[in-house]
C-alpha cells in the first residue's frame, strides 16, 4: 500500500478507537508538510466514505504561544465534520477521546464561497454571523507530541466542537476578553487578539491555505478560527464555559 494511505489508515483508526499512534515523521524523515496534508486529506476522506458530512475547516497554530510551542511561524488548517459537532450545553464522553484537551475560539458562519488571496473586508463580507466557541484538540499522537507534518496529518488535531448563539458580525471582535472556566473555576483567560492579532487574519489565512489544496470554503460552512489560551486537559465530571466579551458563553460537559 502507499505509505500515505498507510498513514491515513492508521490515523483513521487511532481516532475511531481512541487509541494513540506512534509519529510518523520520526521515522520517515522524507515526509513533508505538503504530504501530510494529502494524509489528512486521505484520512478524512475515509470519514466522509463512512458517511460523516464535511461541514467547514478549521485554523490550528494560530496564537504565537502555539507557533512557538511546535516551533512553526505559519499556521495550519484543518477539515471538520458534522460527526466532531457537540451540542451547546451537552455531555461528552471522555471515551470517546485519547487524551482530549479544550480551547475557547470564536467561530465563523459563512454566507458565501472565500478562497485565494483576500483582503480582510472580503472575508467579512462573506461572513453571516459569528459566534463564541469551543474546539477539543485531541492528538492521536502517544502522549500528544508531535511535529508540524505529524499534527496537520493527524488532521490539525481536530476532534470536536462546541458553537454558541450566532451574532452579528459587525462588532469589533478583534480584542474580546475571553474567559474559560472549567467547573466554576477561570483557569485560562485571553483575548481574541491572540488569534493572529484578529481573527479575521485566520479567515484571510484560512481562504488562502484552503486555495492552495484545490478547495474553497462553501457557503453555510463554519471556520474555527484558532485557540484563545493554552488548552487544559479534560476529565470525566468536567463542566467547561467559554465567555466571550460581547459574545456570549458556551458550556459543555465531560462524563
Ligand atoms: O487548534 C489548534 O490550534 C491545535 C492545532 C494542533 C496543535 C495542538 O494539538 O495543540
Ligand atoms: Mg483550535
Amino acid at each position: 500500500m502507499d505509505r500515505l494511505l498507510r498513514y491515513a489508515e492508521t490515523l483513521d483508526t487511532a481516532a475511531r478507537k481512541a487509541k494513540a499512534t506512534a509519529q510518523v515523521k520520526p521515522q520517515d524523515h522524507a515526509f513533508t508538510v505538503a504530504e501530510a496534508y494529502q494524509v489528512q486529506k486521505l484520512s478524512v476522506d475515509r470519514r466522509l466514505s463512512r458517511g460523516e458530512k464535511r461541514i467547514g475547516v478549521k485554523m490550528g497554530l494560530t496564537s504565537r504561544a502555539k507557533m512557538q510551542q511546535v516551533g512553526v511561524e505559519e499556521v495550519a488548517w484543518g477539515r471538520l465534520t458534522d460527526a466532531m459537532l457537540v451540542e451547546e450545553g451537552s455531555a461528552l464522553s471522555r471515551k470517546r477521546f485519547v487524551h482530549p484537551r479544550v480551547e475557547p475560539e470564536i467561530a465563523f458562519l459563512m454566507k458565501a464561497p472565500l478562497a485565494g488571496d483576500v483582503t480582510p473586508a472580503a472575508a467579512m463580507a462573506a461572513v453571516e454571523a459569528i459566534a463564541p466557541a469551543m474546539e477539543i484538540i485531541d492528538s492521536r499522537y502517544e502522549n500528544f507530541k508531535f511535529t508540524l507534518e505529524d499534527v496537520i496529518a493527524d488532521n490539525t488535531s481536530s476532534s470536536g466542537l462546541v458553537i454558541g448563539s450566532w451574532g452579528d458580525p459587525r462588532i469589533d471582535f478583534s480584542n474580546l476578553g475571553v474567559i474559560l472556566e472549567i467547573d466554576g473555576k477561570v483557569v485560562e483567560v485571553g483575548s481574541s487578539a491572540a488569534i493572529l492579532g484578529n481573527p479575521v487574519r485566520s479567515l484571510v489565512a484560512a481562504a488562502r491555505l484552503v486555495a492552495e489544496a484545490g478547495e474553497r470554503i462553501e457557503a453555510g460552512d463554519l471556520v474555527m478560527a484558532g485557540g484563545i489560551t493554552a488548552a487544559p486537559n479534560l476529565a470525566p465530571g468536567q463542566t467547561v464555559r467559554s465567555t466571550v466579551q460581547n459574545l456570549g458563553a458556551v458550556m459543555f460537559q465531560v462524563e
